[in-house]
């Protein structure tokens, strides 16, 4: 399947943003190492907000796979909601968080629609921590309303490692984004 998608022009300069405070390396640098008490935001984006995608439709989205090598709790996610595009844009996703089977995203382990402001980080925390045994698992922002109808999910400036990158059509999955790195993050804990 081809994914449908729409690309803004590049208008912002690179933002500050707002992150918790336990924000640590990307894992794509190596895996964060174990702690009792620190609670770690995994993410690959370099937190700039460069520029965002939409689909055409809804129901299809874009996530990461994860791995932190060890069994680990997933305490929720982050996105960052671009501003200003589309118009009239929107305040709904899907989030969504699954297992990782078969070198793909797997059984899907809770699915929620939430609301979120554009501009900033939105973090949703679970009411109750996933428990994922081997900590691979994966993460996927998922569209509501069609374009333009719906919210802009933001990306950084540069791509360094399309390895982790997936998308779906709600259903399935496939591997790639459309360009840079999204601003899609998972906090997990031991
Ligand atoms: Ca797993
Ligand atoms: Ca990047």
């Amino acid at each position: 399947m081809i994914p449908i998608i729409i690309l803004i022009t590049v208008v912002s300069s690179p933002t500050a943003i707002l992150s918790p405070p336990e924000l640590t390396i990307p894992i794509s640098t190596g895996t964060p190492g174990p702690s009792a008490t620190i609670v770690e935001t995994l993410f690959y984006d370099d937190g700039t907000v460069y520029s965002a995608w939409c689909w055409y439709y809804e129901g299809n989205g874009w996530g990461y796979y994860f791995t932190t090598n060890v069994g680990r709790f997933i305490e929720g996610m982050g996105i960052y909601i671009y501003e200003g595009w589309p118009v009239p844009g929107g305040d709904r996703c899907i989030i969504r968080f699954t297992d990782w089977e078969n070198e793909m995203p797997g059984k899907t382990y809770l699915e929620e629609e939430i609301t979120v402001t554009p501009g900033e980080w939105n973090w949703y925390t679970l009411p109750t921590p996933l428990w994922d045994y081997d900590g691979k698992f994966c993460v996927f922002y998922i569209q509501v309303g069609n374009y333009p109808n719906c919210c802009g999910l933001a990306e950084d400036s540069a791509q360094e490692n399309p390895a982790p990158d997936w998308w779906t059509d709600g259903s399935s999955y496939g591997r790639g984004f459309p360009r840079n790195d999204f601003l899609i993050r998972v906090i997990v804990s031991t």
